[in-house]
């Protein structure tokens, strides 16, 4: 049965009246999971403009009543956690268990930042005069606008949503296209909680709504997750209007094994890591850089790993790695990995994949790290692999990249993880588990090209959703 798009604009539900569009089942392209009309520019003029109304009473409210929507919301999604996962793997395709983990993760985020109410809100300091002390106070920063990637469709936008939420602003948000049911049901569920009107609105569409929202007078910052160019056409347009924006882009995250790491447990964390989601995260391990002389012990237990995954649908029990996507993105992997073995790249391990949904075997690839699929992000679940002589070597190999997201390192030597912590330009370090994963109650972002902004996440998203005001009180 095919759902209804649906746009949620100033607290009403309405059916768009642009033009068609749909999601598809990427383990089976001929299935419409969801249809509907688009939003159109007038939906997002409206859009703000209840924001901005209805962002004077939220950022009154008590942070305590505001917690209470965000808490009511948590358990709506625990409660739905079992159809939305399934919809969501219909929709994007990652296993059942992926899908409603990420469901429960949306959950966790919701009832994180319901409590930040009860943390504390700002900060005293002494004064060097006598009578005074210096307090410095936070407050919303008014009208947002989220956009948001298709890999996560309801964990992303609940750990920007959230903070900005709590911290009393209010939300224009545009998710990806190819994920719009996920998206309805997240707005279902705050509208549900009892969210005041025109506090979130949704806005499905093309790209161009996105940048319309971002650049719309009214609105105050812009938070993105997605590509790095998509990430700095944005950076580009808010710039001459002085506009915030917090990006998340890319991600080219390298595992790092030395030879006293435990081999099997860090064959399975890189798998994972590679693998999981289908390799579609930018906290994917995408390369992995091996001290020589444990290479080959290695590799043979990847192989092992490889082998033992099953491709297919999501929604089977069985399964372990989902289809990509969408054909585009089958298509563009497809070709980068057959780039790469013309240039010279071999194949370690290969899975079997069926031939009939979006799906792109699980490989590892032997590269020269002169090979462009050494640097792209590939967003798939392809791993390029190289060796080096000894530490510093290795290092200079993970660090020769344009991003800085994540890593994963695999050893048991503390004072070289102590080093390593120092020297590996990353923002998110794993020591003995894979590269991705991120805590709610944590920073979370990259540094090079794979973030700009503060932090998201934990304590840290306060400083791009809050904005403070030092005030000398004598
Ligand atoms: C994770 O590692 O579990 O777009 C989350 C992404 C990241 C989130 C990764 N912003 O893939």
């Amino acid at each position: 049965m095919t759902s209804k798009i649906r746009q949620f604009v100033g607290g009403e539900w309405r059916a768009g009246t642009g033009s068609a569009i749909e999601s598809r089942n990427p383990a089976r392209p001929h299935e419409v999971v969801a249809s509907g009309h688009a939003a159109t520019p007038d939906d997002v003029t409206e859009a703000v403009a209840a924001a901005t109304k209805a962002a004077q009473a939220w950022r009154r409210t008590l942070m305590h009543e505001r917690a209470a929507v965000l808490r009511r919301t948590a358990e709506l999604l625990e409660e739905r956690a079992d159809a939305l996962g399934l919809e969501l793997t219909l929709e994007e395709g990652k296993t059942l268990v992926e899908g409603i983990g990420e469901v429960r993760r949306a959950a966790e985020i919701f009832r994180f930042n319901a409590g930040q109410a009860d943390r504390e809100v700002g900060e005293v300091f002494a004064s060097p005069r006598r009578g005074e002390r210096i307090v410095v106070t936070r407050k919303p920063i008014g009208v947002v606008a989220v956009i948001t990637p298709w890999n996560f469709p309801i964990a992303i936008p609940a750990w920007k949503i959230a903070p900005a939420l709590i911290h009393g602003n209010a939300v224009v948000w545009k998710p990806a296209s190819i994920v719009p049911l996920l998206a309805v049901r997240l707005a279902e569920a705050l509208h549900d909680a009892g969210l005041p009107a025109g506090v979130l609105s949704l806005i499905i569409g093309p790209g161009a709504l996105g940048s319309q929202i971002a650049s719309a007078p009214g609105v105050h910052a812009v938070t993105f997750t997605g590509s790095t160019g998509i990430g700095t056409g944005l950076l580009q347009l808010c710039a001459p209007l002085r506009r915030p924006v917090q990006a998340e882009m890319g991600g080219k995250n390298a595992a790092v094994v030395f030879a006293d790491a435990d081999l099997e447990l860090a064959a399975d964390q890189i798998v994972l890591g590679a693998m999981r989601s289908t390799g579609q995260k930018c906290t994917a391990t995408s390369r992995l850089v091996v001290e020589d002389s444990v290479a080959e012990d290695l590799r043979t237990l990847l192989v092992q790993r490889i082998e033992a995954l099953v491709v297919g649908d999501g929604t089977r029990s069985d399964v372990t790695v989902g289809p990509v996507s969408s054909g585009g993105a089958q298509a563009e992997i497809t070709s980068m990995i057959d780039d790469a073995l013309r240039g010279g790249a071999r194949v370690v391990a290969q899975a079997e994949a069926p031939d009939d949904g979006h799906y792109v075997p699980p490989t590892i690839l032997e590269v020269d790290v002169r090979q462009p699929i050494w640097r792209e992000e590939v967003f798939g679940p392809v791993l390029a692999m190289t060796t080096g002589a000894d530490e510093d070597r290795v290092l200079e190999l993970a660090n020769a990249s344009e991003f800085g997201l994540s890593a994963a390192v695999f050893t048991s030597d503390l004072s070289r993880t102590l080093r390593i912590m120092d020297e590996l330009e990353v923002g998110v370090l794993h020591v003995n588990s894979e590269s991705a994963g991120a805590d709610p109650h944590v920073p979370f972002g990259g540094v090079k090209d794979s973030g700009i902004g503060p932090k998201e996440q934990g304590r840290a998203s306060r400083e791009f959703f809050t904005c403070t005001t030092t005030a000398y009180l004598r």
